[in-house]
């Protein structure tokens, strides 16, 4: 039966038990530690002879559900939830690398990620090379004795770049390495890059799996041995442990999720073909134009463009500041993948990690902002960002006039 569920039916039931007192929804086990019959079936469950909670840093049946609910829907052996995404991207880094081994991914990466693979990596002995993953022999040239993985993320926070991760796969399987790909902005439902060849995928679950901006968390897909170091290594020893009741609430927000990506990205297309005809406009970053680059992936690699879109104005830095500050409905925040729609600065703010030269070798301009698109009327939307882009393209008129 699992195997054959729709994607929109697996977000519901997929990895779920039957509660012993028939509750439609699974309860929340909301306990530290678990109690043993008897001192040989502690000592059993702890030497792994016989399954069974222990503590919940080791294992929670709620965080399971979860679990079991990600790696259905990424085509996984199984999955490992995190305290949040960051905690799921260290324990993938630390769990897996040692000291003396080289790590390659992508120029452009999620601020705190970046500032993990430049500054705390190095700190253990682990090598690290970014390069752009649109130029796969660049890539390639850049694998040494010690590469042992390669790490991106499509499409890319904050520009929305788009990689062929099949092409990614097929260059970590020839050179033997590990792929791994941050799948946060597209969801299980809109990419699933296993079935691409990618080893290992993993997720903020703060973002569109939760969907309603309440919960930390984060989780990693992968399959065999891998699963069994990242519970030892990361999980148990690290300690980023998911809560139940985080892993509780992401369940509750997962039933929607196929209906919010439709909305999110429906409202998140119609806002990028708006911006891209606006005067004040000089770019907008997102892979559902025919203008992105990455376009072609749409419908093969990707099943849609997803919710995030970035532009750039036709105004200096004060000027996008100022546009930013007159949105009424786009809320000033970090984060994506809420019902609420949201606008942030990623130079000064989700990419604040990167050092200057770094970040524009990232593609990351100073007047970039990043919209996160939320479910509300799309109508609503453009209308606040119609009054805020309206003394922008009063003075563009102007100057064309003179
Ligand atoms: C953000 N991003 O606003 P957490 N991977 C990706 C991400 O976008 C993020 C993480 C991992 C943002 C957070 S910035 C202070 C706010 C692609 C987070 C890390 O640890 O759950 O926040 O996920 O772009």
């Amino acid at each position: 039966m699992a195997s054959k569920m729709h994607p929109e039916t697996a977000v519901i039931h997929a990895g779920r038990l039957r509660e012993p007192q028939g509750s439609l929804v699974s309860p929340i086990y909301q306990s530290a530690t678990f109690v043993f019959d008897d001192v040989q079936t502690g000592s059993a469950r702890f030497a792994g002879e016989q399954s069974g909670p222990i503590y919940t840093r080791l294992g929670n049946p709620t965080v399971a559900e979860f679990e079991r609910r990600m790696a259905h829907l990424e085509g996984a052996d199984g999955a490992v939830g995190f305290a949040s995404g960051m905690a799921a991207v260290s324990a993938v880094l630390l769990g897996l690398l040692s000291s003396g081994d080289h790590l390659i991914c992508n120029t452009c990466l999620y601020g705190c990620t970046h500032s993990l693979v430049s500054e705390q990596l190095p700190r253990f002995g682990i090598e690290v090379t970014q390069v752009d993953f649109a130029d796969l022999e660049a890539v390639r040239a850049a694998i040494r004795p010690s590469t042992k993985m390669l790490l991106l993320e499509s499409p890319v926070n904050p520009h929305l770049a788009v990689y062929d991760l099949a092409a990614v796969a097929a260059l970590a399987r020839e050179a033997q390495l590990v792929s791994v790909v941050d799948n946060t902005f597209m969801t299980p439902l809109l990419q699933r890059p296993k079935s691409l060849g990618i080893d290992i995928v993993l997720h903020s679950a703060t973002k569109y799996l939760n969907g309603h901006g309440d919960v930390i968390a984060g989780v990693v897909c992968a399959d065999g041995d891998t699963l069994e170091l990242l519970r030892h290594r990361s999980l148990k020893d690290i300690g980023g442990v998911l809560s139940p009741h985080d892993a509780w609430l992401i369940l509750r927000g997962m039933k929607t999720l196929a209906l919010r990506m439709e909305r999110h990205c429906l409202n998140a297309q119609t806002l990028a073909e708006f911006l891209e005809s606006h005067p004040a406009v000089t770019r907008v970053y997102y892979p559902g134009l025919e203008s992105h680059p990455g376009h072609h992936l749409l419908g093969s690699q990707m099943g849609a463009a997803g919710g995030v879109l970035a532009l750039e104005l036709d105004a200096d830095f004060e000027q996008a500041v100022a546009f930013v500050n007159r949105l009424k409905l786009f809320s000033i925040a970090v984060s994506l993948g809420d019902a609420e729609s949201l606008v942030q600065h990623p130079a000064s703010m989700t990419h604040a990690t990167y050092q200057v030269e770094d970040r524009h070798r990232a593609g990351i301009g100073d007047t970039l902002i990043r919209l996160s698109a939320g479910l509300e009327n799309v109508a609503d939307l453009l209308a606040d960002l119609r009054q805020a882009l309206a003394p922008l393209s009063q003075s563009s008129t102007l100057e064309e006039a003179l």
